[in-house]
């Protein structure tokens, strides 16, 4: 929260008296004290109490500008004498006065600055002393849109910071370790979401698909695995415990094949209460009635899917709807869809079977994603204990099949388990990984 204090104050008034323009926030408020204001010279008392009384914290309070409050002489404070300014002023001055000296006070809100980049709305003294960079006007002119870009071996306490690669925006081939470490800005902070808007790192090896030339680390919150490879627009979360915690640290590691390597991401500091952080356990969490879920480093094109991940992708349920639906998102590239490729040979133009569950010749013993008492759409829903929850192969389909089909589940909370082991040769060759687009269902009588 920004305060403008008695100096502040005062250095408002002179900048006043010279004639200083005013931005358009402060022309509003003045436009509306000359309506309500005195119309003859009166004399009139400041109390600097009530600015020094504004509490120095008002994060989750709603931006407020507080109207000019003239303090009337019974409301003095028995310390007036020391820290009240009193003015007499002429009618045409005190009306430019009596604007000025009010406390502008406004949340840190999130902003979107000029830069294109999401920033945090601070005064512009504010945001120097963080190190942040100034992009932009926020809070009406009050405050400044500050964007928090941090590299190679920084700190960052701040939410809402980007990191990104050496030499950004260009792109960085060179060989090494770029380390960032994260600090809790509060101890209220319980989460760190981690948003990839720019991820492009070498992918993995091509015979056991293991992230073992460049990769992306997490370290010191909730296990993550490594991953690499292509994961622009993909995001994960990382459980960073209550109170002040050891620090996460978060690593590019960039040994393989020279690569114009290039990175944006922007890390958020969740609050243990808020209405955004992730159900417990989640690494993913996707919000909305639609939306796509995808593996790491999927790509139709080249993406190869990463081996060593077990993880858990959840889906918020939102009100009023009861089941979840999935079918494959459209493969663009290949003229047989690879979007659900996670065991079997899918080299070549053939159909690779689904298949599922733990047992029998058709199971998944190896890579998988399990959808809790998952059925194909349009078929009643299993009953447990003999609820489909395996699914792997080279088709989505809760059922052996060649022929894609939509796949749905009513068990909540929402959620996927992705696991895959550390061996691809020989038996699973060119494997993508997935791409699901999810469909909320609505409750009805015979799905609640
Ligand atoms: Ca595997």
């Amino acid at each position: 929260m920004h305060r403008l204090g008695l100096f502040a104050a005062l250095a408002l008034l002179v900048a006043c008296a010279a004639g200083a323009s005013l931005g358009p926030g402060d022309q509003h408020h003045r436009s509306k004290k000359m309506m309500r204001g005195p119309k003859r010279g009166l004399k009139h008392k400041v109390n600097v109490d009530d600015y020094l009384a504004a509490p120095s914290n008002v994060a989750n309070q709603h931006v407020s500008f507080l109207p000019p409050q003239p303090v009337q002489r019974k409301q003095r404070s028995p310390y007036a004498k020391h820290n009240s300014v009193e003015h007499s002023v002429n009618p045409t001055r005190q009306s430019r006065f009596l604007s000025l000296f009010s406390v502008v006070r406004f949340e840190n809100l999130e902003c979107g600055a000029v830069s294109g980049d999401n920033g945090t709305c601070l005064a512009a003294r504010e945001c120097i002393e963080r190190g942040g960079v100034a992009s932009g006007p926020c809070a009406g002119g009050f405050g400044v849109c500050c964007v928090f870009i941090v590299t190679c071996g920084q700190t960052t306490y701040q939410n809402s910071t980007y990191f990104v690669n050496s030499g950004y925006p260009g792109p960085y081939d060179g060989t090494g370790s770029c380390q960032l470490t994260v600090h809790k800005r509060h101890p209220d902070i319980c989460q760190l979401r981690l948003d990839f808007d720019q991820f492009m790192i070498g992918g993995p090896e091509i015979i056991n698909h293991v992230c073992s030339n460049d990769q992306f680390i997490v370290s010191g919150g909730s296990p993550v695995p490594a991953i690499c490879g292509t994961n622009t627009g993909n995001h994960m979360y990382v459980d960073a415990g209550a109170g002040y915690t050891s620090p996460v640290t978060l690593t590019f590691v960039t040994s393989g094949p020279a690569f114009p390597r290039n990175w944006k991401v922007r890390i958020s500091q969740i609050p243990c209460q808020s209405n955004y952080k992730a159900e417990d356990g989640c690494m993913q969490y996707h919000t909305g009635v639609t939306g796509q879920i995808r593996s790491f480093n999927y790509d139709s094109g080249m993406g190869l899917q990463l081996s060593n991940q077990d993880y858990s992708i959840c889906i918020r349920m939102e009100r009023n709807f009861c089941g979840i639906q999935y079918t494959t998102a459209p493969d663009p590239v290949n003229n047989r869809s690879r979007s659900f490729s996670l065991s079997g040979q899918t080299t070549g133009q053939n159909q690779v079977t689904s298949m599922v569950g733990s047992v029998g010749p058709n199971s998944c013993n190896g890579d998988w994603i399990i959808i809790p008492c998952a059925a194909n759409a349009g078929r009643a829903p299993s009953i447990e204990p003999t609820c489909t929850d395996r699914i792997c192969g080279g088709t989505f389909n809760s059922e052996v099949s060649t022929v894609p089909a939509t796949v749905f589940s009513t068990v909540k909370p929402f959620r996927i388990i992705y696991h895959t082991n550390n061996v691809e040769f020989p038996n699973d060759q060119s494997n993508r990984g997935f791409a699901l687009n999810y469909v909320q269902q609505p409750c009805t009588n015979v799905m609640n």
